[in-house]
């Protein structure tokens, strides 16, 4: 096929089964020593971590490689105080406006989250995560994307991993509805508002909830039994035929 991308070589070094647990346990406790948190220190962070974080978090898998992505970073005052007060006008009416069900307002209750969002304006920076759900042909035409949550939300998870490596804290926070983000920052109609991540320094005296992260038992299951009613497989060799 004529479109297809021309290959190149591609190996990893492969370490020994016990080097290569020990870099994967010391990775997951790096990890497991992230939180969100929404006490930020002011102080400032160079713009050059929050580059590299973008850049880490665009070698995120996509459908089709058509990383519909775009990460809008924002350190102006006069846009995130315009941030803040839109934000806080959508969450007033969520929580305050009868907006959010109460089933939803108890689930958040152990977070101890409200309407109030002046982090917003006090962290150095903003970045929110557009998701393109269309893009464009090298000619100018609209071209569809594919798997745009599943893409976005695999890059998110490393910008969240990549800002955690460098030192800093985020929250991924999810203003509802977020449209205002699109008139704010300027971005067309293709693109929706994905997350929101205030970033920075937890703050001195910051606090999280004390929570526990569920077990490896209870979050996966290895090898689970063939079902006793599975039907005969296909022949394969019939998909082959010209
Ligand atoms: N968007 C609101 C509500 C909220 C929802 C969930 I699910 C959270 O885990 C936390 C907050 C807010 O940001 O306050």
């Amino acid at each position: 096929m004529s479109d297809r991308a021309p290959r190149v070589p591609y190996t990893r070094p492969r370490l020994p089964p016990g080097p290569a647990l020990a870099q994967a346990q010391a990775f997951a406790e790096a990890l497991a020593t992230r939180r969100s948190i929404r006490d930020f220190s002011t102080d400032p962070v160079p713009r050059a971590l929050i580059e590299v974080a973008i850049a880490t978090a665009s070698t995120a898998p996509s459908g089709a490689h058509q990383q519909p992505w775009t990460f809008v970073a924002v350190s102006d005052p006069a846009m995130k105080r315009r941030i803040r007060i839109a934000a806080e006008h959508e969450e007033h009416r969520s929580y305050e406006g009868g907006r959010m069900p109460q089933q939803w307002r108890d689930a958040l209750a152990p977070i101890g989250t409200d309407w109030r969002k002046p982090f917003l304006q006090t962290v150095p920076w903003i970045v929110v995560l557009f998701a393109q759900q269309s893009g464009f042909f090298p000619d100018g035409s609209p071209r569809r994307h594919y798997y745009v949550k599943e893409s976005v939300g695999i890059a998110a998870g490393l910008f969240i991993a990549a800002l955690h490596q460098a030192g800093l804290s985020t929250l991924t926070h999810t203003p509802s509805p977020m449209t205002f983000l699109s008139r704010l920052l300027g971005r067309p109609s293709h693109e929706k508002p994905f997350l929101l991540f205030p970033i920075g320094y937890p703050a001195p005296g910051c606090t999280v909830p004390d929570l526990r992260r569920k077990d490896l038992d209870a979050v996966a299951i290895f090898d689970p039994p063939l079902p006793q009613d599975e039907p005969e497989l296909p022949d394969l060799a019939d998909m082959d035929a010209p």
